[in-house]
Order: structure tokens, then sequence, then C-alpha cells
């Protein structure tokens, strides 16, 4: 990667690390008050706390390590910046810090006790809103940026199939450009108006549709990153090759077709909405459940195929032949093992009648902690024991590898021993977001504790995991030996198949995009306006 594009990258996984440090802190007294043991001081709400983890690490630790690897991914496949492209990523970057910063405060204040979903009836100062556009906005001039070098690439290049990797931040940020359209309008017109006194009321429906038209989407823009590293990075790192180009473009382009019509399926309890359009939606979720499976079976193969090539006999006999060693393979497996059973929890949840059971309880939060904080972190902590040494021009040492390792493992146990008991706890119907209560002696609330005191000893191992893994990246970062260590693209197999042309046609993909997201929201929407009661100014507004 170009030095100065890795200043760049470099400067976004800083503030990354900032806010996994704070955001974990938020997470450890979490737990501890969930389990009844423990009081926060200083007259600290437990809902504060719970949007600082939140926001910092739902939403900023993900965006800016996001936005620090697909700058570094696109100067090493497509080639070094721009000074125009290089301006609007930095431009981007203090848009996205400064938003940060304002938002951050007014959480910190106790202004902006609005969790991570931040939707209406909840209000905050009208800072915290207006912080947050800062970051979206910055993440479109950053996104664009990078775009920007992908096209510059093609138009060099013509006829030709582009870097894969470079292909797949393209699709990642035009996924995000397009489901951020939901959530912008749903603070300018509705958020920041109401928080700044201008009007009266505002439609909570509409406002809660519009943050999860956005709201799903963000969940494959945490992923996307991490399968990009399972599908190109991973496959170089055992020494293997990607199984096939045309499949794994395949699958991101079904996430950008997919990922955004599928908001209501976190609103399927919702009264408001028709239940053709949550069943709709339902089946659309369950396309975008396809291009995991695809991915599944391309990791599968990639592993089998270099596993037998060394010399892995019989059903099973591969998987030992696989680097067990070597950190920048092992803490992403352990990702994409953690990720079948979230991946299968998601399934539950989408199903219109089993999501009854499992609503707003703290199943959910088990589901997430294994997809978000486990697949996409733990690839994400993978990533950094190459990245981080290679933008900062230091090595991986024996050392440094081992601590990886013994990271990813002290990650696993403490969430599985957390999710696990999230999961049960839901099932038995603890509500998620709340603090510890016993419900006025409710029978029901005391076959929760036991599960609320385990979800603190695997809280408290996260934690211990988020000191170790910071102390890795501060010794990457400063105290490793200086060297050169490399960013490992994989080459596609000989034997795959020829990438067809149409994979590669935006216009196209951005069609039937906008027609799905039309067919999907324009009559639910419609719906919600038509519905609300007249009169007042907050209605009119829309
Ligand atoms: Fe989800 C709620 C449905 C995936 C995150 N989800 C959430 C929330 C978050 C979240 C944050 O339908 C809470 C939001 C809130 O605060 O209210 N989710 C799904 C479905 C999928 C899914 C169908 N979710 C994710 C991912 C996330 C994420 C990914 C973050 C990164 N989710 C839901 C629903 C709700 C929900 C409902 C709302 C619930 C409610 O009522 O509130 C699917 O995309 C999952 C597909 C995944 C798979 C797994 C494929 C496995 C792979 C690994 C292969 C392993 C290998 C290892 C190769 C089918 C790719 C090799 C092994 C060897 C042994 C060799």
């Amino acid at each position: 990667v170009n030095r100065k594009d890795s200043k760049i990258a470099m400067a976004h996984i800083y503030v990354a690390m900032i806010a996994l440090l704070l955001g974990g802190t938020a997470g450890l007294l979490q737990v501890l008050v969930r389990s009844g043991e423990f009081k926060l001081p200083w007259g600290i709400g437990y809902y504060q706390v719970l949007t600082v983890h939140g926001v910092l690490l739902g939403l900023i630790l993900t965006t800016f390590f996001i936005y620090g690897f697909q700058i570094a991914a696109v100067s090493r496949t497509s080639g070094a910046l721009s000074a125009k492209q290089r301006l609007l990523c930095w431009i981007g970057f203090w848009t996205m810090t400064t938003g940060t910063a304002m938002a951050s405060a007014m959480v910190l204040l106790n202004e902006a006790s609005v969790l991570y979903t931040f939707y209406a009836p909840l209000q905050a100062h009208w800072i915290f809103y207006l912080g947050l556009t800062l970051v979206v906005v910055g993440s479109w001039i950053g996104g664009l940026g990078q775009a920007l070098r992908w096209m510059q690439w093609r138009k060099e290049n013509k006829g030709q199939t582009s870097p894969l990797l470079s292909f797949m931040v393209v699709c990642n940020n035009l996924m995000w450009f397009v489901a951020t359209i939901g959530v912008a309008s749903e603070v300018l017109f509705q958020l920041l108006p109401w928080s700044l006194g201008l009007v009266e009321r505002v439609d909570i429906l509409l406002s809660r549709t519009l943050f999860w038209s956005f709201g799903h989407a963000l969940v494959y823009f945490w992923l996307l990153p991490a399968y990009m590293i399972w599908y190109v990075v991973v496959p170089k790192v055992i020494g293997g090759k990607i199984f096939s180009d045309a499949l794994s473009r395949l699958s991101f382009i079904m996430f950008v077709l997919f990922s955004v019509p599928v908001g209501l399926h976190h609103q399927l309890t919702e009264p408001g909405v028709d239940g053709s359009w949550k069943f709709l939606q339902v089946i659309l979720t369950m396309m975008v459940v396809i291009p995991s499976l695809l991915t599944a079976f391309s990791l599968f193969a990639t592993f089998e195929i270099r596993g037998r090539a060394l010399g892995g006999k019989g059903v099973f006999g591969w998987l030992k032949q696989l680097p067990w060693g070597d950190a920048r393979f092992f803490v992403p497996f352990l990702g994409m093992l953690v990720f079948i059973p979230g991946g299968a929890g998601g399934i539950v949840n989408a199903s219109y009648q089993m999501n009854q059971l499992i609503h707003n309880t703290i199943w959910v939060t088990g589901h997430f902690h294994l997809t978000v904080a486990t697949a996409v972190v733990l690839t994400f902590f993978g990533a950094c024991y190459w990245l981080v040494p290679h933008l900062t021009g230091r090595t991986l040492t024996k050392e440094m590898n081992r601590l990886g390792i013994i990271q990813a493992i002290v990650w696993v146990v403490g969430m599985g021993i957390m999710s696990s008991a999230m999961h049960v706890a839901g099932l038995l119907g603890a509500p998620r977001r709340s603090a510890f209560s016993d419900y006025g002696g409710a029978d029901i609330a005391s076959t929760w504790v036991s599960y609320q005191i385990a979800q603190a000893v695997g809280g408290t191992l996260l934690f211990i995991g988020i000191l170790l893994f910071l102390y890795i990246f501060v010794k990457l970062c400063w105290f490793a030996p200086k060297g050169q260590e490399e960013f490992p693209i994989a080459e596609v197999a000989p034997n795959a198949e020829k990438t067809p042309a149409i994979l590669e046609n935006f216009k196209l993909w951005i069609v039937i995009l906008v027609a799905l997201v039309l067919i999907a929201y324009s009559f639910p929407i419609f719906d919600i306006i038509s519905n609300a009661p007249l009169g007042s100014k907050g209605y009119k507004l829309w």
C-alpha cells in the first residue's frame, strides 16, 4: 500500500481503536449492572452506558475500521490513490471524526441516551443528530474517494475484469450509500427539526421504518469487509487459491440487491404495518441468506482443496493440514465457525412466527454478539495482525502471533458463555435493553438471574480480550521490529470459470436495486403516512 494511503488508513484505524477501548469499558459496565451485583456510580444512567456501548462499538469502531481497511484494499489492488481521491478520503475522515466527537460528547453528557438505534420517541440533543449526520456525510465523501480509484482503474484497463477486492469495496460502498438515504431522511426531516423544537411531534412508526430501512443493510456493511478478508486474504494465507472469482462477485451483488429492502423483519411485531409487506420482506430476507450460503460453500471448497493438496486424506483429514498456528488464519477462522450458529439464529429471527417468541428479548442481543461482535470483530482483529504492521512498516513477531491466538480463544470462550446465556435467557422471556430488576418479585424473573451472572462472567472475559488485543495493537504500531509484512491477496484457482462481464455492470444492478427498494418500501411508507392522524405539525412535515 502506498505510504500516503497507509497514513489515511491508519488514521481511521486509530479512531476505531479508541472507540473499542471506551465502548468495551461500557460493555463491561453493562453486564455487571445486569447481573444485579453492581450499581453505576456518580448518577451515571444505565441507558447512557448502553448508548456509549452501542454507538461506539456498533457505529464508530466498525465504520472507521472498515474505511481504514477499504482504503488500504483499494490502494493495494487498484493502485495508489490520486491526490484528489486522497483529499476526498481525508475530508471524509475529518468530517466523520468531527461528527463522532459531537455525538460522543452529547452521549457522555447524558443528553443523548437514545441507544445506537436512536429512532423516536427517544429524543436526543440536536448536536447528537448533527454529529451522526456528519458521520454519514463524511462516509459518503470517503466512499466516493475509494470508488473513484476503482473507476480510474476500469478506464485505464478497458475490457478487463477489475481487481476483486476493489470491486467488493465498491459493492459495499454502493449498498451503504443507498441504505443511508433512509436514515439521512429520518434525521434531516424528522429528528433534527423535532429536537430543535421546530415541530412538536413526529411520526414514530415512520421514524422506525426509515431507521430499519438502513439498520439491516448496516449489518451487511459490517459483514462484507469480513467476507472480503475470507474470500481474498485467507486463501492466500493458507497457500490456496480463491475458489471462484465469479461466485465471489455474484454473492456481493446479491448483498447489494437484497440488503436494503428487508428492514421490516425488525418490525414484524409492529402493529402499524400491513402483514403482506412484512411477508414480502421476510421472503427478501431469505434471499439475502443465499449469498452467505454461497460464501460458506466457497470457503469450505478453498479449505478442502488446499488441505488435500497438502496430503490430507479421508473425509476430514484435510482439516489437519491447515496452518492452525498462524493467527492470520486461525483468528478469522474462529469468526467463521461462530458465524454458523450466529447465522442460524438470524434465520430463526427472520421466520415470521418464531420472531414473535424472541423479539425484544435478550436472545437478539445474543444473536448480534455472535455475528457482529464475533464473526466480524474477530476477522477484523485477525486482519490487524498483518494489516497494521504492513501499514506501519513493521512485522508480526512469533510472540505477537501466539498472543493473537490466545486472544481469539479468550474471546470465543467469553462470547460462548455470554451469548449462550443470552440466547437461553431470551427463550425464557428475559427482555433486552433493561437494567437489573426482579419485576416486582415475578417468578419468571428469578429464572433469569443465573444467566445474567453467566453473562457478567463472559463479558468480563471479553473485556480482558479487548485489553489483550489493544496491547498487541500498540506493539504492532510502535514497538514491533521494523520490516515488511505482506498484504495477502490470493489468486483465482486456474480451473475456475471465467467471470461474466455482466457482474460488473453496476448500471443494471442499480436499476434492479432501486426497483426492489421501491416495491418493498413505497407502499408501506405511503400507508404509514396516509394512516397517520392528521392535524399535528409533526405529521404535516411529510
Ligand atoms: Fe441479524 C437482529 C436476521 C445476519 C446483526 N441482527 C439483528 C441485530 C443485529 C444483527 C445488530 O429477521 C439487532 C438489531 C437491534 O438492535 O434491534 N440476521 C438475520 C438474518 C441474517 C442475519 C436472516 N445479523 C446478521 C449479521 C449481523 C447481524 C451478519 C451483523 C454482522 N437479525 C435478523 C432479524 C433480526 C436481527 C430478523 C431482528 C430480530 C428482532 O425481532 O428484533 C443472515 O444474514 C444470516 C445468514 C448467515 C448464515 C451463516 C453462513 C455461514 C458462514 C460461515 C461458514 C463457515 C466456515 C468455516 C466456512 C446462513 C458463511 C469452515 C468450518 C469448517 C469446520 C471447515
